[in-house]
């Protein structure tokens, strides 16, 4: 057993290495230089998202935990006893830990995620708050087809996807992802999905362009773990992080700007950035409660309960299949 475990994390970090330099090599080739947000969250990109959700203007957090803590006992309701909560993308647990607490005994917590380090972190978190729930993670990228853990059984399965992960899709992506995520979860299934709402830009730039810089350095970091983890020559210092409010698609964009014209090698492959030039590195996505309401129809979901907080902030939706 002990001689397992490194040998599953070297598959993984080779696993991970080749994905990584894969997106790169595709995203920095493009017309618009781009890397996926998935790659965002490494251990240290992890701990700066953890440092996000706890800034003053980074709201999406607090406001959906805060709409969460009064709704999980309605929820639990709609679920009834013995539901399995399928968590897309683990996060650190504590939202799950919310939702299992206003659960007539929950038959196990599933958190599906590609980081080892998250499905840890969410499993403890979640076994120590609910320690008679069997904690079953699985680790796959939740934006590709994957399966289930046999051990669920007939359980009803209640999707989980919190933080307004829905908006790091385009629209249509996200249509792909609740159709395949209706199919996955089966008949009778539950989703209880957040959704961060369109506002005024001068709430949602900040959220995005702290004034700790925060956000920036884990923008940055994306560079930093190429550089790591593919031999990227990346020079930090020769980027800046940009939030900017994208109004024909309703979205945050995070780009990381070149300051000055340079070269950047990635298993010998030169790409050359003009000053100025940008890589495009996360689309967050803002919805109105139409807009919502269009994609979930148009990816088979009904809609049975919708929240918001006092300030029309924040969005969550009880949806079933
Ligand atoms: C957790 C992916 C939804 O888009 O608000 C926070 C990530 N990026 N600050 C978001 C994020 C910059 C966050 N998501």
């Amino acid at each position: 057993h002990a001689r397992k475990k490194p040998q599953r994390h070297a598959k993984a970090d080779d696993a991970e290495r080749s994905a990584l330099l894969a997106d790169a090599l595709r995203g920095l080739a493009a017309p618009q230089k781009a890397l996926p947000c998935k790659w965002l969250y490494d251990e240290a990109g992890a701990a700066l998202f953890g440092e996000i959700t706890r800034l003053p203007e980074y709201y999406p957090t607090r406001t959906e935990r805060r709409i969460l803590q009064d709704r999980a006992a309605e929820i639990g309701t709609a679920a009834g006893p013995g539901a399995a909560v399928v968590e897309f993308g683990s996060g650190d647990g504590e939202k799950a830990a919310i939702l299992l607490g206003g659960m007539p005994n929950p038959a196990a917590y599933v958190p599906v995620d590609i980081a080892p380090a998250w499905l840890d972190e969410a499993s403890r978190k979640v076994a120590a708050v609910h320690p008679r729930v069997p904690v079953l993670p699985v680790l796959a990228d939740f934006s590709r087809p994957f399966a289930l853990p046999r051990a669920l059984g007939a359980a009803r399965r209640v999707g989980f996807f919190p933080g307004s992960t829905i908006g790091n899709f385009t629209p249509s992506e996200a249509s792909t992802f609740l159709e395949r995520a209706r199919r996955t979860l089966g008949d009778r299934a539950l989703l209880v999905l957040g959704a961060d709402l369109i506002k005024d830009r001068d709430v949602l730039i900040p959220a995005y362009d702290d004034a700790a810089g925060i956000t920036a350095r884990f923008n940055l970091n994306l560079l930093a773990r190429l550089n790591r983890v593919c031999g990227a020559d990346f020079d930090l210092a020769a980027f800046r992080h940009c939030a900017k409010w994208n109004d024909a698609e309703d979205r945050i964009e995070m780009h990381l700007i070149a300051r000055c014209s340079q070269t950047v090698t990635l298993a010998g492959r030169r790409f050359h950035l003009a000053a100025g030039e940008s890589i495009h590195t996360e689309n967050s996505h803002k919805y109105d409660p139409e807009k919502l309401g269009r994609l979930f129809a148009a990816s088979g979901w009904v809609i049975l309960a919708s929240w918001t907080d006092p300030d029309r902030l924040f969005s969550v939706g009880l949806l079933h299949a």
